[in-house]
Order: C-alpha cells, then sequence, then structure tokens
C-alpha cells in the first residue's frame, strides 16, 4: 500500500472530498466562509477542551465533509454506486423522506466507508437522493412516463469514468499516474451544469417539487451542498450570524444538553442564486438563475443502539425535547453505556463510537428549508414498492445496516 506508484483507496477518497471541497468553494463563496469559521471553532474548541479528541482526531474532524446529490432513477443511483465504490464509499441505510412531517418525493441512502480505519482516516460520505417517480401521490402516469424518459436520454457519468471505477474498486487500489486525471474527472460530473436548461420543462416540473426540477429538470446532476463538522455547533451558529449569515432558525436534530452528544446537530443556510442559461419555446437562450445550492454544518456524538434511538425518538416527540431530556438519558457516558443505549468500543465508555449516518427528520428539515414551497401531493395510494429490500434489489447491490456496522465496531477492542 505505501508502494510509491500506487494510491490506496483512502487517499483517493480524501483527494476526492478535498477536490469537490475545492470546486464547491469558488462555485459557492458562502461555503469558503463557512470552512474557514468552521476551521476556527474546532481551533478553539481543542484549546478549551482536553477531551476533544473523544470522537475523532482534529484531523478527521477537519478534513470531514459530507455532501448531498439527488439523482433520478435506479440506473442512476447503480452508477453512482459504481463511481462511489472506487472511492471505497458503500451505500449504508434507508432515508425515506416521503414519510418526513414536509414530504420530499424521494428516497435515499448514504455512501460512505464502513470499517473503523478507512473511517478514522478519511470519512468522506455522500448523502443521496433518487426521485420517487414510482410514487403516484407526486407523479401521475403521463408524467412519470415522460420524466423517466428524460432521464434515460442523459448520461450522468462518462462510461470511461465508471469503467476506471470499476478496475480501481476491483483491484482496491488506484495507479498513481491515473489517480489526478481520474479524481479531477469524478469531481467534475458533479459540477452544476453551464448547458441550457428547457424552462417550460423546468417550470412544469417545479409545479410537483422544486426537487423533481432539480433532479430531472437539467442534463445532469451536482453537489447541492457540502458539510464540514465542527466540534460545537452553537458557537460556530453564533458566529456565522455574527457575519451576517442568516442560518435557518433552528439547529436540526437533538437539542443541546449537558451529557455525552448524539447522534447528529444540523444547520444550514441557502445559498445565494446562480446564473444560468435557458432555453425558451422558441429555441432563443436567455438567462435566469437557479437557487438550489447551500451550505451545511454538522456536529455528530455518539451512535445510539436501537434501544437509545427509541428513546431520541421519544424525548424529541415532546414540545420542548431539551426540557424532557434528562427524562430519556443519563448524562454520562458510563451510564450510557451501562444502559445500553449507545455504542462504545470494546464497551469501553471512554470510546464512542461516533455517528457516521444521518437522521431522516432531519435530512428533509433541512431539503425543505432550501426550497420555495412544499411538494404538492395528490390523493393517491402508494404502489411504489419502496423500502430498502426495494432499493438493494434496484441498484444490485447490498444496503448495509447501519446499527450491524455499529455493533460490529463495538466488538473491536479499543487501540
Ligand atoms: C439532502 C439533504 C439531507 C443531511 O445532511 O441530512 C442531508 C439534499 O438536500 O439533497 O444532506
Ligand atoms: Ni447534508
Amino acid at each position: 500500500m505505501s508502494h510509491p506508484h500506487k494510491l490506496a483507496i483512502w487517499q483517493l477518497r480524501a483527494q476526492f472530498a478535498a477536490g469537490l471541497s475545492a470546486m464547491y468553494a469558488a462555485e459557492v463563496p458562502a461555503y469558503g466562509t463557512l470552512v474557514q469559521v468552521s476551521q476556527e471553532v474546532n481551533r478553539d474548541y481543542v484549546t478549551r477542551d482536553p477531551d476533544a479528541g473523544r470522537l475523532g482526531s482534529l484531523q478527521r474532524v477537519t478534513a470531514e465533509r459530507h455532501g448531498a446529490i439527488r439523482v433520478g432513477s435506479p440506473a442512476e443511483l447503480a452508477a453512482v454506486a459504481e463511481l462511489f465504490a472506487a472511492f471505497g464509499m458503500l451505500p449504508v441505510g434507508y432515508y425515506d423522506l416521503r414519510s418526513a412531517r414536509s414530504p420530499i418525493p424521494v428516497v435515499s441512502t448514504a455512501f460512505r466507508p464502513i470499517d473503523a480505519d478507512e473511517l478514522a482516516r478519511n470519512p468522506f460520505r455522500v448523502f443521496t437522493s433518487m426521485l420517487a417517480t414510482g410514487d403516484p401521490r407526486y407523479f401521475d402516469a403521463g408524467l412519470r412516463a415522460r420524466v423517466e424518459a428524460f432521464l434515460a436520454h442523459r448520461r450522468l457519468f462518462d462510461p470511461a469514468l465508471l469503467a476506471t471505477a470499476r478496475t480501481v474498486a476491483a483491484d482496491g487500489y488506484c495507479d498513481a499516474d491515473a489517480a489526478p486525471t481520474f479524481g479531477a474527472a469524478a469531481v467534475a460530473a458533479f459540477a452544476l451544469s453551464t448547458e441550457p436548461i428547457d424552462k417550460a420543462w423546468y417550470e412544469e416540473l417545479s409545479r410537483v417539487s422544486a426537487v423533481a426540477a432539480d433532479i430531472a429538470g437539467i442534463g445532469s446532476t451536482h453537489i447541492n451542498h457540502l458539510t464540514p463538522r465542527v466540534l460545537d455547533i452553537d458557537e460556530l451558529y453564533r458566529r456565522m450570524t455574527g457575519r451576517g449569515v442568516r442560518m435557518i432558525d433552528a439547529i436540526q436534530g437533538p437539542p443541546r444538553t449537558d451529557g455525552p452528544a448524539v447522534l447528529l446537530r444540523q444547520t444550514s443556510f441557502r445559498a445565494l442564486a446562480e446564473s444560468r442559461p435557458f432555453r425558451l419555446p422558441d429555441g432563443s437562450i436567455t438567462e435566469g438563475t437557479l437557487r438550489v445550492r447551500f451550505g451545511e454544518v454538522e456536529a455528530r456524538g455518539v451512535a445510539l443502539t436501537p434501544r437509545g434511538r427509541e428513546r431520541y425518538d421519544a424525548a424529541m416527540a415532546a414540545a420542548d425535547p431539551a426540557s424532557v431530556w434528562d427524562r430519556y438519558f443519563p448524562s454520562t457516558d458510563e451510564e450510557m453505556a451501562a444502559d445500553g443505549l449507545a455504542y462504545y468500543r470494546g464497551g469501553d465508555p471512554s470510546a464512542p463510537i461516533v455517528y457516521e449516518d444521518f437522521l431522516p427528520a432531519s435530512a428533509a428539515g433541512i431539503f425543505r428549508s432550501n426550497l420555495d414551497r412544499d411538494t404538492k401531493a395528490r390523493e393517491a395510494a402508494d404502489d411504489s414498492g419502496y423500502d430498502a429490500h426495494w432499493l438493494a434489489g434496484a441498484i444490485g447491490r447490498d444496503i448495509h445496516d447501519p446499527y450491524a456496522l455499529y455493533e460490529a465496531l463495538s466488538q473491536e477492542v479499543p487501540r
């Protein structure tokens, strides 16, 4: 692996994440500010708290990002899976955002590394959503057919890129000579396209759902946000607000508490509109704007067991979760471990296992807060058959169960 002519998968993944980050900072300037403020918050936190590394080294946290993309069909999701496999990113978890309080017409998974070493080296993950064209509440038969025809005619990735990805995944490394070209092509596949957008089609889809337009109204996919990780999200929120960046009203996920941080807390802001060409019915081109991208930041805590997750869901059902939190969760890692509420390496309360996944309610909230209006649903029975099993079959890959992964990590002895 230290062979000079070979790049390990994790190195390739780290370069991919860094490449996307550089591209996104150039495209969305507020993201650059967010990364800078996050790094300041993390540095300050580490000087203040001697235990700051308990949920990951500063090195890991500084490089840590997640991104999000949206695709239109099982075939496109399968292609994404093929590409990401070259970076050691495998599908984990199933999220059905159609059942959120403010439903979003997608089903999702997250591509990420799964082994402890790989996560420690670079945990880059991409939340990946697929348009629910098979759900008649959002798409009647006519529109569904037209969306599917549109999607069948576009190509998200160059076949040569996917061929290289297959080779890299099979070999378990990348030739150092080939890595820069491969990495750059993978990054470029997620740039916001400058191709003219069919205005009438985009607007027709927008009337159903802004997400449908973002996914199937254009000829390619794009990173719609990249998220750095912070060790103190409340402080980050204050500093960004102080710089005049208007954040969404709340931090999503668990409240701030005195006890161990659990799961995932996130907040976001809307990016500015980006100017893009639109094609009118008469074939002429006009400048318009797209406001589809945003910035997000997150803080991660310990992964909860199914029992802990039940408690979490119960606490979050309260009008003010912070005020009832201590009825559901103890205030120390020792008690969390003893009560079987959270995962610890080798059961050692000083070695919490960080939550590597997402939360459906937060994800739907993040989606919703960056859209101008709700999705329009019709009265119809959902006969789409979408579930985790369906999705795995549709892309021809296992979708890993996050709990099984945490359980396996908890059996490992801490180092
Ligand atoms: C994905 C939103 C979900 C998160 O952090 O929960 C997400 C999207 O907007 O496509 O990224
Ligand atoms: Ni996100």
